[in-house]
């Protein structure tokens, strides 16, 4: 395969941020290469409706099996497709289950990073061509944070084994761009959420319950800590920023936020207010949903990359909630019909 200008190899294309990146890419048309996992039922939803007729020739989304734990499939898989520029979204993406499965996203969050690396650096070697890269970093990094607002140069201080995941591979990344001149650059991204989030996440948790409460489907929502303070965007905003670091002619990281910073209690209170309920008569806590140790207080300062790369956040807080409880809504009517008439329920994103 030759090398052409806009070939883009995303990991993670099946997640929340890999779907609206690989729109972003498709819409501004780039050929897209995705690493899908295999899985005994299908987990391509988020990207389906980008997939077109397989035997079209117009189409540019091409998915590949891999694994972040199988570093010569991916060293292989790069060499085959040869991309100008590989964004590593891939990751075991959640901190409370980090807990549970610490070695697991050691290896997966952590030396999937470095595997990766490897894999585009002997790439880049072996064919002369250059490869740009981009890092999912992230605000847990900053964790019991020692100041705020968190910048790029905030220390560390990572409380979950995903967040230590996270900081390794955010150093090595560091590493590579500084051993072998790799145009490799890192997101700091703060938490950002869209009708598309993974729904153990706190927002969409939230979102889901409401639209099931509304219709009767469901009665409580069994929460964690309602006063751990997040600064929420939308990821349709975040990925653009993904993008505009690999256009620029050096690398270098970025934190990416809104510089606003809520509630978990302040999120309910949006998303049960958008439809006509009180948060107070259904949320509950649950102990189960506290973790070992907590991240309390994050608030990102986005100057660099709202100076340097011209990007700024389109949607606000409150946006971002009715947006999410809207789409919510509309999903549990369908459920709630799909019951009424006695049919099982496929949801779909
Ligand atoms: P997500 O929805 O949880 O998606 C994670 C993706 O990684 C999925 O496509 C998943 O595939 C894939 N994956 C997991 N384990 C893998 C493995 N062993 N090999 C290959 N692929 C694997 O996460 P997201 O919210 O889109 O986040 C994207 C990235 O940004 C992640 O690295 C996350 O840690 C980081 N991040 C997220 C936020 C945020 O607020 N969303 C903030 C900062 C950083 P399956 O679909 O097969 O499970
Ligand atoms: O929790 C609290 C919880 O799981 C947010 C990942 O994308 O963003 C995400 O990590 C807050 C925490 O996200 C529940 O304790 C209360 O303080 O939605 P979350 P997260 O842990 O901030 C960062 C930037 C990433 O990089 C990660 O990949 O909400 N909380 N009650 C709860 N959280 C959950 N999940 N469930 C609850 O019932």
């Amino acid at each position: 395969m030759s090398t052409i200008a806009k070939r883009a190899f995303v990991t993670g294309i099946t997640g929340q941020d890999g779907s609206y990146l690989a729109e972003l890419l498709l819409g501004k048309g780039y050929e897209v290469h995705g690493l899908i996992r295999r899985a005994s039922s299908p987990n391509t939803a988020r990207i389906d409706h980008l997939q077109s007729d397989p035997h079209d020739a117009r189409s540019r989304l091409f998915l590949h099996y891999g694994d972040l734990t199988d570093g010569s499939g991916l060293a292989k898989l790069i060499q085959a497709i040869q991309p100008s520029e590989v964004y590593n979204l891939a990751a075991q993406s959640h901190v409370k289950v980090s807990f549970d499965q610490p070695i697991y996203t050691s290896d997966i969050t952590g030396l999937g990073t470095a595997r990766m690396l490897q894999a585009v650096r002997e790439t880049q070697e072996h064919s002369g061509q250059p490869i740009r890269f981009y890092q999912a970093s992230s605000s847990e990094m900053f964790g019991k944070v020692v100041e705020s607002p968190q910048t790029e140069s905030t220390p560390f201080y990572p409380r979950s084994p995903y967040a230590v995941a996270k900081v390794y591979a955010h150093c090595i990344t560091v590493n590579y761009r500084e051993s072998y001149n790799l145009h490799a650059s890192c997101g700091i991204l703060f938490n950002h959420e869209s009708p598309r989030r993974g729904d153990t996440f706190v927002t969409r948790k939230i979102s889901r319950a409401v639209g099931r409460i509304k219709v009767g489907l469901q009665d409580k929502l069994y929460l964690g800590n309602l006063d751990s303070k997040r600064d929420w965007g939308f990821a349709g905003d975040y990925v653009e920023a993904m993008w505009l670091m690999l256009q620029q002619e050096r690398p270098d990281d970025y934190v990416v936020a809104t510089g606003v910073t809520h509630s978990v209690r302040e999120f309910c209170e949006r998303c049960f207010s958008r439809v006509n309920l009180d948060y107070r008569d259904f949320v509950e806590i649950d102990p189960r949903y506290l973790r070992p140790a907590s991240v309390d207080y994050l608030l990102g300062d986005a100057s660099k990359v709202r100076t340097t790369l011209g990007w700024k956040p389109r949607v606000s807080f409150e946006g971002l909630a009715d947006m999410m409880v809207d789409s919510d809504l509309e999903l549990a009517q369908q459920e709630k019909s799909a019951r009424d008439a006695g049919h099982e329920y496929v949801g779909h994103y």
